[in-house]
């Protein structure tokens, strides 16, 4: 997919390969992850004392401004201690998923960033790369060209309620072998995701970006998304609180170092995994 070559009728999906590509942007997505898993190990070894140093620390490390200007060795043995952090407590397993007859309408929960009405015609996703610079923009019928995915998951809030929600989209893994080209593959270890006017932005690490259960979603319970609901697209990602799920997505930043987090910003941890 080429940036704006979707404007006019929708065109063909563009060729789906889902034999594996070691190296490439486009693998599947559990392949991905398990290439971050065997990196995150051996950043483990070569981080060393710098490793156990983190282990003890990173809680309270990785909030803290002096990140960005840890040396390397240090702050590969922080972040590999969060990898071994997330195999941990929220394995790269699939999220339950429920029959479709268990799924609900949620509750509207959150409208930051959904103040401005919605220009359905006018809205694009637009592409950065980690330098901010625009590598592409798509329209709404660019993303239904990629193959379509449903899902029935519960969306938990960290408010304490959860629903089981049925969701169709897009796999972001697909969206990023769709791009491929525009992007700098192989290299983004983050995604920033936010909304056109920038009020609420989440982060996520470049596996839970890939994971086959990530979807850019554009129906909930077999209709388009409502404005409420984060039309024209939102994020769905059942390994992660509600909070992550972020509606009305303007902007996908791939990036390499750590993007903020509406929510970590406000003291909550980074991933909210579940
Ligand atoms: N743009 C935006 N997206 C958002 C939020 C928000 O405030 N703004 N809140 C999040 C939270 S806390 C939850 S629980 C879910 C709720 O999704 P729903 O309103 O479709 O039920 O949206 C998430 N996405
Ligand atoms: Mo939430």
């Amino acid at each position: 997919m080429t940036p704006e070559d979707h404007k006019g009728p929708p065109v063909e999906a563009p060729p789906y390969d889902p034999a594996p590509k070691p190296g490439l942007v486009g693998e599947p997505a559990e392949l991905a992850e398990e290439e971050f898993r065997r990196r995150t190990r051996r950043s483990f070894l070569v981080g060393g004392s710098a490793a156990l140093a983190g282990a003890l620390g990173w809680r309270w490390l990785r909030h803290t401004e002096q990140e960005a200007r840890l040396a390397w060795p240090v702050r590969d043995g922080l972040e590999a201690n969060e990898g071994l952090w997330r195999t941990l407590h929220r394995p790269s397993a699939r999220a339950a998923t429920f029959p479709v007859s268990r799924a609900r309408i949620p509750r509207v929960n959150g409208r930051v960033g959904l103040d401005p009405p919605l220009d359905a015609a006018a809205w694009r996703l637009s592409v950065e790369g980690p330098d901010r610079q625009v590598v592409g923009t798509y329209t709404l019928d660019g993303v239904k060209a990629l193959p379509r995915h449903e899902l029935v998951t519960e969306l938990k809030c960290v408010e304490g309620w959860s629903e089981v929600v049925h969701w169709t989209g897009a796999r972001f893994s697909d969206f990023v072998a769709a791009i491929a080209e525009t992007i700098p593959a192989r290299l983004f270890r983050y995604v920033s995701l936010r909304t056109p006017d920038e009020a609420y932005f989440v982060a996520l690490t470049r596996a839970q970006a890939m994971h086959a259960q990530t979807l850019l979603c554009y129906e909930m319970q077999g209709a388009p998304l409502t404005p409420p609901h984060g039309a024209p697209l939102r994020l769905v990602i059942p390994g992660a609180y509600g909070v992550k799920h972020l509606k009305r997505i303007g902007t996908i930043r791939f990036a390499m170092d750590r993007p903020n987090d509406y929510w970590a910003l406000r003291g909550y941890d980074w991933y909210l995994g579940h």
